[in-house]
């Protein structure tokens, strides 16, 4: 088992008969959504829907039948598990390289308890150290958004798709991966200067979100809570 599978194997510990459970995005999260999905089929868990955070994890729950609702008709979710691109000592995070970052962020605000989970090279004393933060800009203007970016300290690179093409999320709009020189200083400052922005949809940073993180390694898992 990789790290990656032995955290998203111990996320079913926080999972019961009869929840609502969030389905986050990447390559940590389809672990879980495996590990939930067999959990299913032997019958230690009944009565499971889901709600995945983009259309990715929607196959993937899909491919492995794992039912799925939406939040029109469950506003709540009991749980939900997902990945992230670094998680700092606070359990704040980096998430969004997947590019699910808004779905993941309504799915995780209307979810009575986020569990993050991910292997050792995702912990990091200061967030931006080792990962940019992704943004997600709308279409419309968005190259107005690079020297806004820049202002704020960020080297923002527009994100490109695999077929060289401007990459585009599944609500429409585009990333910048913004680059900081020595991590981000002042995490609820930059939030709060990115809300403030017309044409700015959302960021990466998951602030005050997380209840717990299950870090993988080699032979365990950790936590890390607040
Ligand atoms: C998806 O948009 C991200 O927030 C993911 O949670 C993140 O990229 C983690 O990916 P891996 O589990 O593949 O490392």
């Amino acid at each position: 088992m990789t790290p990656k599978q032995r955290a998203a194997q111990a996320a079913l510990q926080f999972v019961q008969s009869g929840m609502v459970v969030g389905l986050g995005t990447g390559s940590t999260a389809d672990f879980f959504i495996t590990a939930l999905a067999d959990a299913i089929k032997s019958g230690q868990l009944r009565d499971i829907k889901g709600i995945p955070t983009s259309r990715q994890s929607e196959r993937r729950a899909l491919s492995v039948g794992i039912p799925l609702t939406n939040l029109a008709q469950n506003p709540s979710c009991d749980l939900t598990v997902d990945g992230a691109d670094e998680v700092a000592p606070n359990l704040n995070l980096i998430k969004g390289l997947g590019g699910a970052l808004l779905r993941e962020k309504i799915v995780a605000q209307n979810s009575k308890k986020l569990v993050i989970i991910a292997d050792q090279s995702k912990v990091v004393k200061r967030l931006g150290e080792k990962s940019p933060l992704p943004v997600e800009v709308a279409q419309f203007g968005y190259e107005t958004q690079e020297h806004f970016l820049r202002s704020l300290g960020a080297d923002p690179k527009l994100r490109i798709g695999p077929g060289g093409m401007v990459f585009v999320t599944d609500n429409g709009n585009c990333i910048y991966d913004c680059h900081f020189l020595s991590g981000i200083a002042g995490p609820a400052d930059l939030e709060s200067a990115l809300k403030r922005r017309a044409g700015i949809v959302e960021s990466g940073l998951f602030l005050g979100l997380a209840s717990i993180a299950l870090i993988g390694s080699d032979s365990t898992v950790s936590e890390i809570r607040r």
